[in-house]
């Protein structure tokens, strides 16, 4: 054992590349070690189960980490500063303490100090295994984030019960969208070789309360569903399963035809709906808790059951019905757009989900994206939150960074998904945000989700660059509970990735709050969408007309001309706008009272339009673009202050990264606003640079080789 913690506390000898996540337990300043000396003496923690020795053995590791020894294993408390672990059911301690363990439901736990045979100690329980392990990690946060150990009484429980990572991983390695290396599954070598890769993987996720992993892209190939490929799924199963997390795949709606050899897949034909139960059954044998399907239908190019004149919920509730006997969902995605062609893109998925409202299963949740058009740097939430009061609605965040500057733009996503979940839809009055929408309280549904499209891949540091990890953890943080504060996320992270010292903290934490606006005012300001270049959404191309769809143009979404810009959704536009609840639709439709990050969205307006501070919109749009370029300046600056403060290796590549992101800002700003000014003809105004190059230089970069891409 000491050999193995001497190893432990060696830890901070190894190089800062990421790998350790925000569960790096370096060991903690003295002054701070100080303060707990005395405190994680013993620690006495059952064994018996795989999740028990998970927990033993994090606790073991972080505790010997931060502390520079870990506690003595026993299974008495013999003296102060001892810390209880367990259940009623696996620890006599815990049971003798009669807690009030009520209410913290199957994945709640308490962290209490308690007098423990005469002994000061912390006790860690839960109802069940994994409840005591969210605990544990909780234990370990307050010491890797400096708080006082004293008089501790915690309780939480998940508002939302799953909470999943959607992997958009291929079978050839590669992801979708993904811009951290190749897929994390290495399917060749499984089920055989169980990577240490897929526990950390698992110990990140549970730190953080995501209980569900689906490993493949939902542009999904078939043979994910044959035996080779389920033996793999459930070896990544049984690494999963002590950390609490289920593992879910990704189905194509046409296996039955590519895999089981029929002649369709009609939702309601008997043959159809018995090779699905029948391969339900099949995976239930060699995955007892699997979690259930996703699915992409009639949607980009997907089959689905439109294609046999069936509608989504005859779709999903065919493969619900398989599901259900095992205790299955169907995570049915409502992100489509072909249904009417013509259509103003961001009202069909509401045209289409609306009326099916009562129609699906009790085990399908519809999977519907924050926004009503595809992940950009801001939509207003979608219309479909608060109009579906019978059906389950989870959300889909996308975690990855498709339209925001991909690994290397420091972007932190708290504040977006935190906009996205407090809006108002006031659907059943006002109050009904978008977090009660997804927590189920809105309506009364216990059975919720929250999903996020990873962005992990085979990189060492996993996420592409070090302040994407910040996204994945505030991603997990908000699934647990939508009401946290994307600040408070934030300072949890920078404290565990860099340390608690105040002048590290403070203005890394203000330089990730005010990222996501950076980048929303370099790329698409004032409600602008899509500007970016065709199918691999990389740089800006305002101009693009082409290609197969207008609907993937950003000349679609932007619709300027010499007099004006902006996509009318109000009533005399496509009316987009009514598909919300009538107060936020007419505040929408108003232009007295639009806020103006959504102006562009909803309405359409003449380049001289007088904005509520004074200034033309133009003059509004040409400030916006430069704020973003200065924001990022200084974010730049502020990074370089922290040289010294912050590892070389860590700071070598962010600083990097910030100096694409400056030269990637400016690009954005100058080749948006030498096209805009190519249609409006009007000057900059005064003090503004113009853009560094003519417009055609921008329109003739074109980029072969983009990570991530895929021909959608
Ligand atoms: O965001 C878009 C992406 C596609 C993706 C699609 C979807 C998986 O550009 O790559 O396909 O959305 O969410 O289905």
């Amino acid at each position: 054992m000491w050999l193995l913690v001497a190893c432990l506390c060696a830890g901070h000898a190894r190089a800062e590349d990421g790998y350790d996540l925000w569960l790096r337990y370096r060991p903690l300043p003295a002054a701070q070690a100080d303060a707990y000396r005395g405190r994680a003496t013993q620690l006495v923690a059952g064994t018996s189960t795989a999740t028990q020795a998970a927990i033993r053995s994090e606790l073991l590791r972080g505790l010997g980490g931060l502390l520079g020894r870990a506690p003595a294993l026993s299974d008495r408390v013999t003296h102060d500063g001892a810390v209880v672990v367990g259940t009623p059911a696996s620890s006599p301690l815990v049971a003798g303490l009669h807690l009030d363990l009520r209410g913290l439901g199957r994945e709640g736990y308490l962290v209490r100090s308690a007098v423990v045979d005469g002994h000061a100690a912390t006790v860690i329980a839960g109802n069940t295994d994994v409840g005591v392990l969210y605990g544990a990690f909780r234990f370990l946060r307050l010491l890797q984030t400096a708080q006082p150990l004293d008089r501790l009484d915690l309780r939480d429980r998940p508002r939302v019960k799953l909470r999943v990572l959607d992997h958009w991983d291929n079978l050839d390695g590669s992801v979708e969208r993904g811009y951290a290396g190749a897929s994390i599954w290495d399917w060749w070598t499984l089920p055989d070789e169980l990577k240490p890769r897929y526990t950390d993987y698992a110990r990140a996720n549970a730190s953080i309360g995501i209980n569900g992993a689906v490993l493949n892209n939902v542009n999904a190939d078939p043979l994910v569903l044959g035996h080779a490929y389920l033996e793999k799924a459930a070896a990544l199963a049984g690494v999963f399963r002590p950390y609490g997390i289920r593992v879910y795949l990704s189905v194509r709606f046409s296996a039955p035809i590519e895999l089981g050899g029929l002649k369709t897949a009609d939702p309601l034909d008997p043959q159809v709906r018995r090779w699905w139960r029948e391969k339900a059954d099949e995976i239930y044998k060699r995955i007892p808790d699997f979690g259930g399907f996703l699915v992409k239908a009639n949607s980009e190019g997907q089959p689905g059951p439109q294609d046999y004149h069936r509608s989504h919920a005859d779709g999903a509730n065919m493969l619900a019905a398989a599901l259900a006997p095992h205790g299955g969902v169907v995570m049915w995605r409502a992100f489509v757009y072909a249904n009417k062609p013509g259509e103003d893109r961001t009202k069909q998925a509401w045209d289409e989900f609306k009326p099916l409202d009562g129609q699906f299963a009790a085990n399908v949740l519809l999977q519907v994206k924050n926004g009503p058009l595809d992940f950009q740097p801001r939509e207003p939430f979608n219309p479909l939150f608060g109009a579906m009061p019978k059906t389950r609605l989870m959300m889909e965040f996308q975690v990855t960074k498709e339209y925001l500057g991909f690994a290397t733009h420091l972007v932190y996503l708290g504040t977006l998904y935190r906009e996205a979940l407090s809006a108002d839809t006031m659907a059943r009055g006002p109050g009904s945000t978008v977090a009660k929408v997804v927590d189920g309280t809105l309506d009364g549904h216990a059975l919720t989700g929250i999903a996020g499209v990873a962005n992990i891949g085979a990189d060492r540091d996993w996420c592409g660059s070090v302040f994407n990890q910040a996204n994945w953890y505030a991603f997990g943080r908000l699934a647990w509970d939508p009401t946290l504060s994307a600040r408070a996320i934030a300072e949890a992270w920078t404290r565990m990735t860099f340390g608690n010292d105040a002048a590290v903290v403070r203005p890394v934490v203000d330089m990730m709050m005010g990222s996501r606006e950076a980048a929303v005012d370099y790329m698409t300001p004032l409600g602008l969408a899509h500007l970016m270049g065709h199918g691999h959404h990389y740089g800006p191309e305002p101009w693009d007309a082409s290609g197969p769809r207008a609907d993937w143009t950003p000349v679609y979404f932007h619709r300027a001309d010499h007099d004006g810009i902006g996509f009318d959704r109000t009533a005399t536009g496509s009316d987009a706008v009514a598909q919300y609840a009538p107060p936020v639709a007419r505040e929408f439709a108003d232009l007295g009272r639009i806020p103006d990050r959504y102006l562009l969205w909803f309405h359409h307006v003449p380049w001289t339009y007088r904005m509520r501070s004074g200034r033309t919109l133009w003059d509004a749009l040409v400030r916006h673009y430069t704020q973003g370029v200065d924001d990022v300046r200084r974010m730049r600056e502020t990074w370089a202050g922290l040289k010294g403060h912050v590892d070389d290796e860590r700071y070598r590549q962010v600083a990097s990264f910030l100096a694409i992101q400056q030269r990637e800002a400016q690009w954005w700003r100058d080749a948006c606003l030498a096209y805009f000014q190519s249609l409006n003809g009007l000057p900059l105004p005064a003090g503004y640079a113009p853009p560094a190059h003519p417009l055609k230089y921008y329109q003739s970069l074109s980029f072969k080789y983009v990570p991530g891409y895929s021909a959608w």
